[in-house]
């Protein structure tokens, strides 16, 4: 099975510099030869090409923090996504900020008619300008992918909405805003929050999601932001949240996710090597990675 990896340096759709050096950090904790090794082919696509922002139109757009950029980087990104399926191949992409979500799944849902979504997130992602308390793009990605948004992002591709509120699991969120709360009541979005967690357990957690899909859904998306991680662990993120699922935890998602064989693409971000301790972030993602693709078992 080949994966073809694709780089998203994007650190637009949120305010601290430095996630656009993620994929690089990743790449550098070994992501290729811990993958290879697991006898699959890797083909590195390089990094998207993600244009400057431009200070007067952030100005302006407070409510949209720099919406043409992370809009056209979207595009070039979906564009990519959707020629790595087509050939045939698993696209695993690496962020940059949870922003680049909108054009993963833009060129993923293309493909499937009921593609499923799981967001391990501390955030649900959920807000739009309207309900969003900082204007942050990364904030939005979920929102934009059920056709709530800009039109600039949600029409990447030309279609609207990408995925049905019913094939969404969010997993970890202990952030929610009000607006979003609202959202997920109203559409019925399924959440696994901490305390969900807590009483539960992962196991039985992930047993529901797997069967869940099975089934119903013609492949599941993992979008996967390292803040759903506890930030003991994942200390390099941009919006840390206290008490956060565990590596264990963690792990055990990723290795059932990898028995049930229902992942058909991924992707891992918000990795922040400037806010990092000694790239600690970076190698965690490429650990869950290597449970992701069945470390467990080759
Ligand atoms: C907050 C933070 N809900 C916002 N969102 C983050 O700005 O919309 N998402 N950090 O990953
Ligand atoms: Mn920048
Ligand atoms: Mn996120
Ligand atoms: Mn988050």
């Amino acid at each position: 099975k080949q994966l073809s990896i694709i780089g998203v340096p994007m650190d637009l759709g949120q305010n601290r510099r430095g996630v656009d050096m993620g994929p690089s950090a990743i790449r550098y904790a070994g992501v290729i030869e811990r993958l290879e090794r697991l006898n699959y082919i890797i083909d590195d696509l390089g990094d998207i090409e993600i244009s400057r922002p431009d200070r007067k139109e952030l100005q302006a757009n407070q409510r949209l923090k720099n919406l043409s950029e992370v809009a056209d980087g979207n595009e070039l990104l979906a564009k990519k996504v959707d020629e790595v399926i087509q050939a045939g191949n698993f696209p695993l992409v690496l962020g940059g900020d949870h922003s680049i979500a909108i054009g993963s799944l833009a060129g993923i849902a293309k493909h499937h008619k009921n593609l499923g979504v799981i967001w391990y997130d501390a955030h649900g992602d959920l807000n739009s300008a309207d309900t969003s308390p900082s204007g942050n793009i990364h904030g939005m990605p979920l929102a934009v992918n059920i056709g709530i948004g800009h039109e600039r992002l949600t029409n990447i591709l030309g279609y609207s909405p990408k995925i049905k509120p019913e094939n969404i699991v969010i997993i970890g969120a202990r952030s929610l805003d009000h607006g979003e709360k609202e959202l997920i009541n109203e559409l019925g979005i399924r959440v696994y929050s901490m305390h969900e967690i807590d009483r539960m357990g992962m196991a039985k957690v992930m047993s529901e999601v797997i069967e869940s899909f099975k089934g119903k859904t013609d492949g599941v998306h993992l979008s996967l932001d390292l803040d759903g991680l506890d930030p003991n662990e994942a200390p390099g993120v941009g919006t840390p949240v206290i008490g956060g699922l565990s590596y264990r935890e963690s792990h055990l998602a990723m290795e059932m996710l990898s028995e049930s064989d229902i992942i058909t693409s991924a992707e891992f971000v918000e990795v922040n090597p400037i806010l990092d301790e000694k790239n600690k972030t970076a190698s965690l993602a490429v650990g869950l990675m290597g449970s992701l693709f069945g470390e467990k078992l080759k």
